[in-house]
């Protein structure tokens, strides 16, 4: 078949920028830099649920006035305490500390004080000082608050900042819930009510991520998009620059490489920046060396004394999709991979370093090349890891468990669109990111869905034409749904294990028939975007039986055997769900959680993790660029970075 480009997202330039967004502001990645300071306010905060019958207790009592009492860390709530209301609460939570601030930060008044907030599940309201500075909704994409104004009236060195925290869900929150009331007296307590959700983790809640504090000068550089394209061997890398503050300034653009030699400059806020022999960007395995980052330093000058610094990590890669391939600068990309969750024991989704590279660590061991970000978008450390690692991403919004119809209304519909450009906005400069996922799984069997994704597929393809989009359906599901308007075919299934439980037999012929189905309606390239059973570590069953390490083996063999004929036609990829077990509600359907996982939710490996891994460094071997076999001691440690 003649590789027709059905779409191409490399030559656009700086089409891709902040004026397609309806949103306020960049939302650069906060760094130190010469003009730039910042204090994390990691460690302990003050925390405070509101058990009250209404949940309101905290607001009708002013709560932001007055200092909290009770002493715990950051991170979610639910798992690190000993009480079972306080790991099933739904309502407003309080986080509270103060900071103390550098006297420049208050007396300088060309200093511009920034409160960030990386991630807040679900719903926040933030106050300084008793003083109501900004409110967010949405728990996976940052927000913050300019609060000079508020810090820089009096003597004032310290500040006080309170965020309470609403972790309910509603039909259009994006994931959707719905608080279910219990009306009848002689089986529940009066008033008693339960938060019900269609998607398979533990909602989690409270301050997942790090809250910043960090400062720019009064002008300055507020947002940076790059998008980048190769010719011959030319490197090419499109910027558009925004300041904010003064409309009088001067901004120069240089591009350093890994040796620190500036290979490129230019001046105003948008141009081109010309690499001859540039070193591509390249995934993990795919190269002899992958994940190779330029820095795009840029300065911002006025003509007084104020100046700005801004420095991005830039890989220059091209992504492009035909009738049956995924290339990454031009060359066909397989996505052996893997999904994964923000979870681990008493964490939650809190944010955790030494568990972020023990995962990179074992990606590398397992010779994965790429993830999903099922199903929300991570932290933004994670990315640049990525960036760093040559691990590929598909970057997916938190719409999941969308099954209600009033979930395909206008109102969630509005939301759902300016989460994507949230998303966007984010995300838009890692090299890692090659595609987005709008959505998984939503209920196909509803009217307004086939509108609704069809709108929300086009418009984020307007806010970013320079990468693929998808949505991930199940192969059980309509495949009209999504399909025809993505660029990517995402498919799910569960063969052997939701439906022909224990039938082994039957996951060949069935995986057959889907590939073939899907293939011939749509003539897109197919990504198996999950499967996988559960296994208990530890259970052993021959002839395998549903839960044991040998089920589970034998279920993904089978899957296997499939792939490898039709990753010679048009199948583009495989993601086992899941990378580990991780934590779901409570229901006989799940033992303490979801045991997908290839490795358990502390991170060993069961026998599954060896099959994959044998299979994933093959595959590696067959598809790279250059022809050396990839020693299999590759580790994390071989390449120090910093960011
Ligand atoms: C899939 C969902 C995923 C679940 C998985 C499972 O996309 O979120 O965890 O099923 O049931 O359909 O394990």
């Amino acid at each position: 078949m003649s590789p027709k480009l059905s779409a191409c997202w490399v030559a656009l330039g700086p089409l891709l920028c902040s004026c397609a967004l309806a949103l306020q502001g960049g939302m650069l990645f906060p760094r130190e830099s010469p003009s730039r300071e910042l204090k994390a306010l990691d460690g302990l905060w003050r925390f405070r649920a509101d058990f009250s019958e209404n949940r309101r207790q905290g607001f009708e009592q002013q709560w932001y006035r007055q200092p909290l009492r009770e002493v715990r860390a950051p991170g979610a709530f639910n798992d690190i305490t000993q009480e079972a209301r306080l790991r099933n609460f739904v309502g407003w939570v309080w986080y509270e500390r103060e900071a103390i601030l550098p006297q420049r930060w208050t007396q300088d008044s060309e200093t511009r004080v920034m409160l960030r907030i990386n991630s807040a599940h679900y719903y926040a309201v933030v106050w300084v000082n008793g003083i109501h500075v900004v409110e967010h909704e949405g728990g996976h994409l940052p927000f913050e608050a300019d609060i000079s104004k508020l810090v820089q009236t009096g003597p004032l060195t310290t500040c006080r900042i309170t965020i309470a925290i609403n972790n309910t869900l509603t039909p259009h929150t994006l994931p959707p819930g719905s608080i279910i009331y219990k009306a009848d007296t002689s089986m529940y307590p009066k008033g008693y009510f339960v938060q019900d959700i269609s998607f398979d983790f533990f909602n989690y809640a409270g301050l997942h991520r790090s809250v910043v504090l960090y400062t720019t000068p009064t002008t300055y550089i507020d947002d940076i998009t790059v998008t980048t394209n190769v010719e011959q061997d030319i490197g090419l890398v499109n910027y558009w620059i925004s300041v904010q503050g003064n409309e009088h300034f001067e901004l120069e653009v240089r591009l350093l490489d890994e040796d620190g030699n500036v290979v490129a400059e230019e001046t105003g806020h948008q141009g081109q920046l010309r690499v001859p022999g540039a070193n591509l960007w390249w995934p993990y395995l795919m190269h002899e060396h992958p994940a190779y980052l330029y820095s795009l330093e840029v300065r911002m000058t006025t003509t007084g004394p104020m100046s700005d610094f801004y420095t991005l990590p830039v890989g220059i890669r091209t992504v492009a999709v035909t009738e049956s391939k995924f290339l990454i600068n031009g060359k066909p990309f397989y996505f052996h991979g893997v999904n994964k969750h923000e979870d681990s024991d008493i964490r939650g989704k809190g944010f955790d370093w030494p568990l972020l590279m023990k995962d990179f660590n074992l990606l590398y061991w397992l010779g994965a090349n790429s993830f999903r970000t099922s199903h929300y978008p991570y932290s933004e450390e994670v990315l640049q890891l990525c960036d760093r690692y040559g691990i590929v991403v598909i970057d997916e919004c938190p719409g999941v468990g969308i099954v209600l119809p009033q979930s395909f209304g206008n109102e969630s519909l509005q939301h759902h669109l300016a989460v994507m450009e949230e998303l966007v906005r984010r995300d838009k400069n890692h090299p890692a990111v090659v595609m987005w996922s709008v959505a998984n799984e939503p209920s196909s069997a509803l009217k307004p869905a086939g509108y609704y994704f069809k709108t929300l597929i086009s418009h984020t393809r307007a806010l970013d034409p320079t990468r693929p989009v998808t949505f991930v359906t199940n192969t059980r599901y309509d495949a009209d749904l999504g399909a025809p308007y993505v660029d990517v075919i995402c498919v799910n299934s569960y063969f052997s294990w939701y439906h022909d439980y224990g039938h082994l037999e039957v996951i060949q012929l069935q995986l057959k028939s889907q590939f073939e189905n899907w293939y011939k309606t749509h003539q897109k390239p197919i990504i198996q975007s999950e499967y996988g059973a559960e296994a208990i570590t530890g259970f052993h069953e021959d002839p395998p039986i549903m839960f044991s390490e040998e089920y589970q083996k034998a279920l993904l063999e089978n899957y296997h055997s499939v792939f490898d004929q039709k990753r010679k036609e048009y199948v583009v990829g495989e993601l086992i769900w899941n990378f580990a077990d991780f934590m779901t509600n409570q229901t006989p359907l799940r033992v303490i959680g979801n045991k997908k996982g290839i490795f358990t939710r502390q991170r060993h490996p069961k026998s599954a993790a060896f099959i994959l891994r044998e299979r994933y460094w093959r595959i590696a071997n067959e598809t790279r660029q250059h022809h050396h076999s990839v020693p299999r001691t590759q580790c994390l440690g071989s390449r120090p970075f910093t960011f």
